[in-house]
């Protein structure tokens, strides 16, 4: 049988297998038919297909995607639709259409039909996400020799229901909804796998240097399992959560726009990984040449500290090395510059983002990135082990609990990507029966997520109400009726589909 991931992407004529047979799917017919109306009010014409893409919340593996580690998300119920029209080659309007059915939120974007164009991204536009996949799907189409003829308009309309700026990667559930659409509506498919790899770099053009965690759940995703997501190559492997928990999702109600901090916040956390790692590996005996071009993540120093160890008698440990190698003090672009024999700018030639993130930096917390990093990728795989484990259910909750507790100190302490609004959240979640709670995705905003023994999440949730959102209530902050958008349960639902009626 053929491997999931190496199947195309399903096609449905009709929302049950993807929305369910309950009120789920009730409110999804409405939503559907409010999409195909605006479509029509707007554009004068019926859409040609729908392409949807679930947002995820990641159960354990924190910034770590992009060092080359596994990570375990699971799949949300809140997803971006799609729905598209391509215009016919005689047509004269050569232009991209970017319309939402939150209209007064997000008005309309146009673009040229250029698959060329650059995104001008000092000047951010919500649209902007498409055009990453439209972008993006015509590289990929081009490396494969495929012709997709002269550029036609698009016109677009967006419906999202993942919060904004929260962790739950709403951009990844618009990119990979749009990458779909554009790929359908260009009558093409593609093995999953190669479809998550090409929407993880659609996203890249928005300027945040991402690994692969969020595109590949949204588009791999099984309904009731989690996924453990190995890179390089992709690949998903299913994880059935044990009975008895349930996943909480709670907003700090801090958003975090990622596109906008990314030079002191995301991708500086990956300047100061691909920095620790190549100092790492000239500790480790590797000149500093071969380092500044062959290392690029901390997952490419393992095979270094085998070989260190077996001519040293040492621990091959990447965290003893860590230790015993790397300076806790944070260190000056100086420092690491008498390392490497190179000034920094020319170590990262490459990449426009990385300057930024140089221009502005004045320290590099190199030991406690590292540490961080090695560590959460151990704690991927006690879940995934733990969660296999002939241990009671009850004893196998207690642990992931705690895993998921040491990650947020990492992530909070080592890594620096929490907020104030986040821990007093996290320590909330615990105070109220929790066995574990973290914060989700990048951090500095945005969700926690907490693992409650089933039984009590009614009663788990109104506490949070009570502890946490009615002062944000009573400020105005948020609206009562709006309680359900910041604060619920979770199960693993599916990954993207292509709708054709
Ligand atoms: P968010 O910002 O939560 O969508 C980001 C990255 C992930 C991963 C996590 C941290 C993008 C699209 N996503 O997720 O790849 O690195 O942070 O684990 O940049
Ligand atoms: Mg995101």
């Amino acid at each position: 049988m053929a491997k999931h991931e190496d199947l195309p992407l399903p096609i449905f004529t009709s929302l049950e297998p993807i929305y369910g047979d309950g009120s789920q799917l009730e409110e999804t017919q409405l939503r559907f038919d409010n999409i195909n109306s605006k479509f029509l009010e707007i554009f004068g014409h019926q859409p040609d297909l729908y392409a949807r893409s679930p947002g995820r919340v990641n159960l354990i593996g924190e910034h770590i995607d992009y060092e080359g580690y596994s990570v375990l998300p699971m799949a949300i119920r809140q997803d971006t639709i799609v729905a598209i029209r391509k215009h016919d080659a005689a047509e004269s309007q050569k232009v991209l259409r970017i319309a939402n059915v939150n209209g007064d939120k997000y008005s309309m974007c146009t673009y040229p039909a250029d698959p060329h164009q650059d995104i001008d991204l000092k000047n951010h536009k919500w649209g902007h996400y498409f055009i990453c996949g439209y972008k993006g799907y015509h590289e990929f189409v081009k490396s494969k020799g495929i012709n997709v003829g002269v550029p036609v308009g698009l016109d677009v309309l967006v419906d999202g229901t993942v919060p904004t700026g929260s962790g739950l990667s709403s951009s990844a559930a618009f990119v990979c909804s749009s990458t779909v659409a554009i790929m359908a509506g260009f009558n093409a498919n593609f093995p999953m796998k190669e479809i998550a790899q090409l929407t993880c770099e659609c996203e890249r053009h928005i300027g945040t240097q991402s690994g692969g965690m969020d595109q590949a759940i949204s588009i791999m995703a099984k309904s009731g399992f989690a996924e453990l997501i190995d890179f390089n190559p992709i690949r998903a492997t299913d994880v059935q959560l044990p009975a008895g928990g349930t996943f909480v999702i709670a907003h700090s109600l801090a958003e975090s726009e990622k596109a906008v901090t990314a030079a002191t916040n995301y991708n500086k956390r990956v300047v100061e990984c691909r920095l620790a790692a190549i100092v790492l590996a000239i500790k480790l005996g590797m000149k500093p040449k071969e380092a500044i071009t062959e290392v690029k993540t901390l997952s490419d120093v393992e095979g270094l500290c085998i070989s260190f160890a077996s001519t040293s008698h040492g621990s091959s440990d990447p965290i003893i090395a860590v230790k015993e190698f790397l300076n806790e003090e944070p260190y000056t672009a100086e420092d690491i510059e008498k390392i490497t024999n190179e000034n920094l700018p020319s170590v990262f030639s490459d990449s426009q983002s990385t300057l930024d993130v140089l221009r502005v930096a004045n320290h590099f917390k190199l030991f406690q990135r590292a540490s961080h990093v090695y560590s959460e990728a151990k704690r991927v795989h006690a879940f995934k082990d733990t969660v296999s484990s002939n241990l009671s259910d009850e004893e196998m909750l207690k642990k992931l609990g705690d895993l998921m507790n040491e990650s947020h100190y990492s992530c909070s302490v080592l890594y620096d990507c929490s907020c104030p609004e986040l821990e007093v959240l996290v320590k909330i979640c615990r105070d109220n029966g929790a066995l574990g709670a973290r914060l989700t995705g990048a951090g500095w905003g945005g969700c926690a997520v907490a693992l409650v023994k089933e039984s009590i999440v009614p009663q788990f949730i109104l506490n949070l109400k009570e502890c946490f959102y009615q002062s944000r209530i009573d400020k105005g902050v948020i609206n009562y009726n709006d309680l359900g958008l910041y604060v619920f349960a979770s199960k693993p639902s599916s990954g993207a589909a292509i709708f054709k009626f």
